[in-house]
């Protein structure tokens, strides 16, 4: 494998969460797509495990994708959405409407899964306020939860390193206990069986502060970036019911799981618990131009419109809400998951996946396996001393063979597009099983 020429000065480029010194170091560059497989700068094929960061589910440049957004940049490439719309923009809402559970019905465009947290937070807290409530400011958020990178997002997440160097974060955030636990859990196919008691975190926390001074509780139905934390049955379910006791808002963040990861459009539909609103991104344009979508629900749109004190009912937006080619690339994603059935797909592989997963059970530093849909997470006991170097080394040596994972410390993730054959499955875990048994 040759070592790819950076530009002298590499550091130009500040890498998004990457050890940028130790990239230029060991660079690992990418050239090209197609399908499963990534083309690496010395023309290698590597298999994409990962669909890029949770989001090629149709695989790469898929065609229909790829012609719609070539006929979108020579015919309109941009138009604003303040006080003006473009016709496809109102088709794909209703389209997303369509696609999540009764009730979500309304469509708020940004640009990823950041700015549709940000959004989900503020839309909150204004529906609370326009209709009298407006005591309700706290935002409660889950140790170990994954928000995205905005001052919300980092407010109301829990992984401390994205929130140590940043000041004082938003004020009035709370969080709840996560929900691994690996000496009750370890080595669960699918949900874990124990934990749902820990929803009750939520009525210690909202007794705790007033339960009329909370706005929302944000949770990602399946914490995937924070290495694959699955709800334990009954959990999300009981979340929901305290929620509604309280009357709070329930935003399920589903940047990873919706479109499909699953085996079903949403993480909502998959556990049968509707949320007052759902953050979503990735997925949406099957990575192939940003957008993120927030699906709000009847009551909360209906209220901002009848409640609003000005004629411009929420006073947010972004220069990109709806931006022309997102909307072509959104519209095309969808009608590739439909047309290729891609949601029954993922649904009809997880049985297959599961077995695949948990057949790494045994070998050397495997402390737990994880699995949902065609979500896999591998966790490894850490190196003594040095936390997150085995993780790091398995990328690596995955790399290497012609393998793209993706870590999280010392826990593998695996989300492969959703197009993923039973071979594939089968090259993918013989392949991960043979770095295992390698690595130190
Ligand atoms: N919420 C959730 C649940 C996410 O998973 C975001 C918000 C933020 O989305 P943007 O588009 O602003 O990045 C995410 C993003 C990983 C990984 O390695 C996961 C994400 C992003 C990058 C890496 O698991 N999730
Ligand atoms: N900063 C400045 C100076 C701006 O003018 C704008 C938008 O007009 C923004 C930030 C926000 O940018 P965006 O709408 O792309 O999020």
């Amino acid at each position: 494998m040759d070592r790819p020429a950076l530009p002298n000065d590499p550091g130009s480029f500040w890498m998004p969460f990457t050890a940028n010194r130790a990239f230029h170091q060991d660079p690992r560059l990418i050239t090209a797509a197609d399908g499963m497989y990534y083309t690496s700068h010395d023309g290698r094929q590597i298999m994409d495990a990962t669909a890029g960061l949770w989001c090629v589910n149709a695989g790469h440049n898929d065609p229909l994708i790829v012609e719609a957004v070539q006929k979108q940049i020579s015919t309109l490439d941009y138009a604003p959405h303040f006080n003006f719309g473009t016709p496809q923009a109102f088709e794909l809402a209703s389209k997303l409407a369509d696609l999540f559970p009764a009730g979500l019905n309304h469509v708020f465009f940004t640009n990823s899964g950041s700015e549709s947290v940000d959004t989900a937070l503020k839309i909150a807290l204004h529906y609370h306020r326009m209709r009298g409530d407006a005591a309700r400011t706290r935002l409660i958020g889950r140790e170990r939860g994954y928000h995205g990178v905005g001052f919300g997002g980092i407010s109301v997440g829990g992984i401390v390193k994205n929130r140590a160097q940043f000041g004082t974060l938003l004020n009035g955030v709370d969080h709840m206990r996560h929900t691994h636990d690996p000496a009750r859990n370890a080595f669960s196919r699918g949900c874990p069986e124990h934990g749902a008691e820990l929803a009750d975190d939520l009525i210690r926390i909202a007794e705790l502060h007033d339960p009329s001074t909370i706005a929302a509780v944000i949770v990602e139905p399946m914490a995937g970036s924070t290495g694959v934390l699955l709800p334990p049955v009954g959990y999300l379910q009981r979340l929901r019911e305290i929620c509604d006791r309280y009357g709070i808002l329930l935003i399920f963040d589903e940047v990873i799981t919706a479109y499909g990861r699953l085996g079903r459009a949403s993480a909502a539909e998959y556990f049968g618990v509707k949320p007052d609103l759902i953050t979503t991104a990735k997925g949406l344009t099957n990575g192939s131009v940003p957008m993120g979508a927030v699906i709000v629900d009847e009551r909360i749109y209906t209220s901002a419109m009848e409640n609003a004190d000005a004629p411009i009912e929420l006073f947010h937006g972004y220069t990109y809400s709806a931006h022309p080619l997102a909307v072509a690339a959104a519209l095309a994603s969808l009608e590739s998951y439909r047309r290729n059935d891609l949601f029954a797909r993922a649904d009809a592989l997880a049985p297959l996946w599961e077995q695949a997963v948990h057949s790494l059970k045994g070998l050397p530093h495997v402390a737990d396996l994880r699995n949902l849909g065609l979500v896999g997470a591998v966790e490894l006991q850490p190196r003594p001393g040095a936390p997150g170097a085995r993780g790091t080394e398995a990328m690596k040596m995955a790399w290497a063979e012609g393998l793209m994972i993706r870590v999280t410390g010392d826990i593998i993730a695996l989300s492969p597009p959703l197009i993923i054959t039973e071979d594939e499955i089968q090259q993918l875990f013989g392949k991960l099983a043979g770095i295992l048994r390698r690595l130190d």
